[in-house]
């Protein structure tokens, strides 16, 4: 088992529900996964840019697992503006699993979007029953301030929360959302059996919507050029944050 025992040091400066949902992120795959080290291309751990005259820093953590080609968890800061999470877990395609991701966007105010969810990503974009009864007991109308999805997000689930959270006690009720998640998400992921060769396309077939509908993210794309131009962001969007595993499909056939 791979420790993380090196925090990250960005992790310090962020917000503090940030702080707090990168530990457990972390604290979760450490005690139901077996890690080991994922590569990013090379130069891309950590990056640095400037936006509009002010610093961006992106810091990156990535394992892989059995069950998980790619755990990425990124936190970035641009100066004192703003603080980012952004974390996605890419199923092997031949496990029938969802996509778990989850985005916190802090600003100066506080935190205007924190969006948790397991996407799926079968031929029939639901989720399986299993996960469903386990999921729906989650306090999803609780929240004061639910925010409208953009058109490309239709790859979320029912499940899917995006609040802007409107007081302490709703940021740690997202907390405590995003955990219930990601605990059934790692305990269904162990339990999963790998799937026939024709059902392990469809299934590829389904994260590679889910990147390229996530790809769709003005807002997260304009943050990226502004710091480091264009082709970088589109490199880093389709290489780093939304990669699919076509090549490594390929080459282990
Ligand atoms: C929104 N994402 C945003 C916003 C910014 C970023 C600035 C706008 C915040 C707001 O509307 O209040 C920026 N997010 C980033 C950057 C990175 C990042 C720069 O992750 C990475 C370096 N986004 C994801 C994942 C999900 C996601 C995994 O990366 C969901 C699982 C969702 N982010 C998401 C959605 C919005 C958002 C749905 C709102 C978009 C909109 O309202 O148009």
């Amino acid at each position: 088992m791979l420790k993380s025992s090196q925090p990250p040091s960005l992790r310090q400066e962020q917000h503090p529900l940030i702080r707090q949902l990168a530990d457990l992120i972390l604290g979760c795959w450490e005690e139901y996964l077996d890690l080991s080290e994922y590569s990013l291309p090379e130069g891309l751990g950590y990056v640095e840019g400037k936006l509009e005259g002010e610093k961006l820093r992106i810091e990156n953590r990535c394992y892989q697992t059995r069950e998980f080609r790619k755990m990425h968890l990124e936190l970035a800061k641009i100066g004192n503006n703003l603080d980012i999470l952004h974390c996605v877990m890419f199923p092997r395609p031949e496990y029938p699993l969802p996509m778990f991701g989850c985005d916190i966007v802090a600003g100066k105010v506080g935190i205007s979007a924190a969006i948790a969810d397991l996407s799926p990503t079968s031929p029939e974009k639901t989720l399986s029953i299993v996960y469903k009864q386990e999921l729906k007991e989650l306090p999803i109308n609780k929240f004061s301030q639910p925010r409208e999805l953009p058109s490309w997000a239709d790859i979320f689930s029912e499940f899917c929360l995006f609040i802007r959270p409107s007081s302490a006690i709703e940021e740690q009720e997202f907390l405590r959302y995003t955990e219930i998640m990601l605990r059934v998400h790692c305990q269904q992921s162990v339990a999963a059996k790998p799937l026939s060769p024709q059902e392990k396309e469809l299934y590829l077939a389904g994260q590679e919507y889910y990147c390229n509908k996530q790809q769709k993210n003005d807002k997260t794309r304009r943050v990226l050029e502004k710091a480091f131009g264009p082709d970088w962001a589109e490199y880093y969007m389709e290489s780093v944050l939304f990669d699919t595993p076509k090549e490594e499909v390929i080459s282990d056939q």
